[in-house]
């Protein structure tokens, strides 16, 4: 068992595990990545409400909103790091029981990035987890509070007004989608944002920027793709760039990689903290 509080030890086990050859495009950093968003972008500013302090995604309607489809399997992977299968014949073999399961998916999320070759996130811990003897509905946020791919810059807007974010910071938090793809079974759509969905790069604004995307020809949902069908582009993704204010920060993260890595930090290092409970000094 590690000491607790060694959170080093926790985002070294976790950078052991990314490497799956037979998942997805070989690395779990994609989908980690998302289950720390998912945990966090339930926030609202206004009532105060949802946000990774809780880690109430273990809990329904949240562990069954369709948004979620597939994170099941990224909270699977990360609990040999809390509680192996075996610990309980074998105490000695526990991990890091004492982090909580918030501050863990968070930190992954972390882990991941960096490992992915993306920038060095700001990630304090201090999150605690609901118990699920003791959880009420009022502590579990409502399904329909994460974005919608299907639509436009407006409902974008609301989605992360809501949790206090800005436009430019919006357009860099999208940046995320260089990472991982689109999978039909869970989310009705296909495939990857950029040929690199393994490593953390401003590729995504770049080629938002300079191919020709057009409307996929299939009877899925609404996405567009490259000349060849090999690249994807949400809706809501198309709308940064035909939105002026998104596409002002599009430009600029796509000739500027330094100025999306550093924006990129700050982001997502607010997202993983909003409703975290933090004592001012
Ligand atoms: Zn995503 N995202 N996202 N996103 N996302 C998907 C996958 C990934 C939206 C969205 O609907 C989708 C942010 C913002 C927004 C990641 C990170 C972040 C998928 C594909 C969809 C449909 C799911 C599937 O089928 O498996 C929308 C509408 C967004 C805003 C408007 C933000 C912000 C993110 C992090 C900072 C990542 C890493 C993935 C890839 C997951 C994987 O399994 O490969």
């Amino acid at each position: 068992m590690s000491r607790s509080g060694d959170y080093d030890a926790v985002r070294a086990d976790v950078a052991a595990i990314l490497k799956k050859p037979d998942w997805d495009d070989g690395s779990l950093g994609p989908v980690l990545v998302r289950l720390a968003w998912h945990a966090s972008g339930t926030y609202d500013a206004k009532s105060r409400t949802g946000g990774s302090n809780g880690a109430t995604m273990r809990f329904k309607p949240e562990s069954t909103d369709g948004a979620n489809a597939g994170l099941e399997h990224a909270r699977a992977f990360l609990e040999p790091i809390k509680t192996p299968a075996r610990a309980c014949l074998e105490p000695s073999k526990t991990k890091h029981p004492w982090i909580s399961y918030a501050d863990l998916w968070t930190l992954a999320g972390v882990a991941s990035i960096e490992a992915m070759g993306g920038p060095k996130i700001p990630w304090k811990p201090g999150r605690t987890d609901k118990s699920p003897q003791t959880v009420k509905a009022a502590d579990i946020p409502p399904n329909g509070r994460l974005p919608d791919a299907s639509q436009g810059a407006k409902h974008v807007r609301d989605i992360f007004y809501r949790m206090g974010f800005s436009d430019q910071e919006i357009v860099a938090l999208s940046g995320a989608h260089a990472l991982g793809r689109c999978h039909t079974e869970r989310s009705g759509y296909t495939g990857p944002w950029t040929y690199t969905p393994n490593r953390f790069s401003n590729q995504y604004f770049v080629l938002l920027t300079t191919v020709q995307w057009q409307k996929k020809k299939w009877d899925g949902p609404e996405q567009y793709v490259d000349p060849d069908d090999e690249l994807m582009m949400l809706p809501t993704d198309m709308a940064l760039i035909w939105d002026p204010a998104f596409e002002k920060y599009v430009r600029i993260y796509a000739k500027d990689k330094d100025a999306f890595f550093r924006d990129f930090a700050a982001a997502f290092g607010k997202l993983l903290d909003l409703g975290v409970p933090r004592t001012k000094i």
